[in-house]
């Protein structure tokens, strides 16, 4: 199809009343009005994309009792008695009274606008269920230089809230998925096999993979033939269905093949099926993959039963325990997209760690290290302690991809959707008994606590700290850097890169395989940037020095609603067509994504 064409189907729709549900729907619409192209709209970089559906005021009802209020927590003051409901809201810049060493960037609370969605069943009280440890999967067999594994991808039931059983997709029937270790200089083979009722795509999200593993959104892993056919591209009204003829497809199995990573780093793999990530892995298609390697495991850092991964999503729950999404079209088998409560992005009034909510973990007297990822569709959160030691925090030792250089100490931090922080934290000073619960500073009601840890065991611990962790070379920019500029923008009814809704026979750059370019992400909206098969470093952000939490090796950068950043991005050396999107997940669904070429 010629590109005026194109353009305008994909920039008409302007005058569209009734706002839609799906891009898809939209270009249905579009494709017959003609192809009017809208001149860039005015706007774009004045706040406020729109007044919204508001996050919700604090969840009344069964959760109550165990949140502290952070003003109580600040007076050093613990009413555990207290029955009211937490609100760490904007306007408590300096919670814990002394540092104050973040924040939000600029701030806007970064959910504000996303509707959170209330359950419709009773929610259980806090920190009662242990946390879950996700298993971690051993090899079917080695070889002199594989591992090769098996997963499954089954529908299951988890009981995750007391009493009530959620249907669930899960690898292995689990959700969280298996955890798949990495080992230095190992490469990894993982056979999938897809016993859902829809195609699926796995990508490992920060992996250094060739474009054939890497989870491009039409290479299916398609269903048994009982389930019917899957044109890549779903068909709606008015508009059939269409195919990407570089798709590469595979009947009910794929190996997917992971070659050794550069660097030791919590990677994590999920779905990635064009126009349906967002309910997918909501449903629970997302697991741990961590990648080792010698520099890091000669460290003195805590190891084994004390390096613990913790994946933190929201999800709410319909009246029969299911996951509650506004999917259109909720066998996820045709038609894409969501109700218009949810085309901001879809966050919940639960917050699970490790599949469980609210969890309480059992901890020795001893330094931990947490690897906290944020696997939510589209919450960000601002974690904290509160801790009988106020002032011990995280020490922050790792992000996306492995160790920062030295380490550094937060009081709190701000985790956007896919992004990872290796944090420790230090126990070694608490009394059996002691109490420390992990919050979150952006939410309110049942979203304002995450999890707690009870220091239950008094125990010697050998663990330390290096001051000295890695080596980061640190990215200059120079002036025979390619420059590019990526507008993420609003449109009426779907979201865009540079004006495009994503489309797979669509490049917006072709790049040197191991070149490192200059990318510049503007935003009228948050959105969490994240590109595959490649590394960043922020630069700036709205010409300033990087932000608090913008340290080390990344894969996906929060950009603020009206902020301009630049990024150093080093691309990895396999040829190919990838994609960077945005991973609030119903923004990606909703077009927020763009390829890109390696050759
Ligand atoms: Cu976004």
């Amino acid at each position: 199809m010629g590109d005026a064409d194109d353009q305008g189907r994909r920039q008409a729709g302007q005058g569209m009343s009734k706002a839609v549900v799906s891009r898809r729907a939209l270009l249905a619409i579009v494709g017959t009005a003609g192809a009017a192209v809208v001149a860039d709209r005015a706007g774009l970089f004045s706040s406020g994309g729109g007044g919204g559906d508001g996050g919700g005021g604090p969840q009344a009802s069964s959760f109550g009792g165990s949140t502290k209020d952070s003003h109580e927590e600040s007076n050093g003051d613990h009413h555990s008695s207290s029955h009211h409901e937490s609100h760490h809201d904007s306007d408590h810049g300096d919670w814990d009274g002394s540092h104050n060493d973040g924040g939000y960037y600029g701030g806007h609370n970064p959910n504000d606008g996303i509707t959170e969605f209330k359950s419709e069943i009773a929610l259980p009280p806090p920190f009662r269920r242990p946390l879950p440890i996700p298993q971690e999967l051993a090899p079917s067999r080695r070889s002199s230089d594989t591992d090769y594994y098996e997963i499954v991808q089954s529908q299951a039931k988890a009981e995750i809230i007391p009493g009530v059983q959620t249907p669930i997709w899960g690898y292995n029937g689990t959700f969280p998925g298996p955890t798949i270790v990495q080992n230095p200089n190992r490469r990894v083979v993982v056979r999938q096999r897809n016993t859902l009722p829809v195609p699926t795509v796995v990508h490992l999200h920060g992996g250094t993979t060739p474009h054939d593993s890497d989870g491009y959104p039409t290479d299916f892993v398609l269903p048994a033939a009982k389930y019917g056919t899957f044109p890549v591209m779903p068909a709606m009204a008015g508009m059939p269905a269409m195919s990407d003829p570089e798709a590469e497809m595979t009947k009910l199995v794929r190996n997917y093949v992971y070659p050794p990573q550069p660097r030791a780093a919590t990677l994590w793999y999920h779905d990635h099926r064009m126009d349906f990530t967002g309910p997918s892995v909501y449903r629970g298609l997302a697991g741990f993959h961590i990648a080792r390697d010698r520099e890091e495991e000669a460290l003195p850092l805590p190891k084994g039963p004390r390096d613990v991964p913790l994946m933190i999503a929201d999800r709410a729950f319909a009246a029969d325990g299911s996951f509650l999404y506004p999917s259109l079209e909720p066998r996820l088998r045709s038609t894409p997209g969501v109700e218009e409560s949810g085309m901001k992005g879809v966050m919940g009034d639960v917050i699970l760690v490790n599949g469980a909510p609210w969890p309480v973990m059992e901890v020795d007297t001893a330094r931990y290290r947490f690897r906290i990822l944020n696997a939510s569709n589209a919450r960000t959160y601002q974690l904290a302690l509160e801790d009988p030691l106020r002032g011990v925090g995280f020490t922050q030792i790792g992000t996306d991809h492995g160790l920062l250089a030295a380490p550094l100490p937060l009081k709190t931090f701000q985790i956007s959707g896919a992004q990872r922080f290796d944090v420790v934290i230090d126990f070694s000073k608490h009394k059996v008994g002691d109490e420390v619960t992990m919050i979150n500073r952006l939410g309110s009601g049942s979203t304002a606590t995450v999890m707690r840890f009870v220091v239950s065991r008094a125990m010697k611990d050998k663990s330390s700290i290096p001051s000295k962790l890695s080596t980061i070379d640190k990215i200059t920019p120079t002036s025979d850097m390619t420059q590019r500029f990526f507008k993420f923008h609003r449109g009426p009814d779907d979201w865009t890169i540079n004006d495009r809704v994503f489309e797979p026979s669509f490049s917006q750059a072709e790049v040197k395989p191991g070149s490192t370019e200059l990318w510049t992400v503007l935003s009228d909206f948050h959105h969490p940037f994240h590109i595959h098969n490649a590394t960043i470093q922020v630069i700036s952000r709205d010409h300033q020095a990087p932000g608090p939490y913008d340290q080390g090796w990344k894969d996906t950068v929060f950009v603020n609603e009206g902020e301009q950043v630049e990024l150093a991005i080093r691309f990895a050396d396999f040829d190919g067509r990838y994609v960077f999107h945005c991973h609030n997940l119903e923004h990606e669904d909703m077009g927020m994504m763009a390829n890109f070429q390696i050759t």
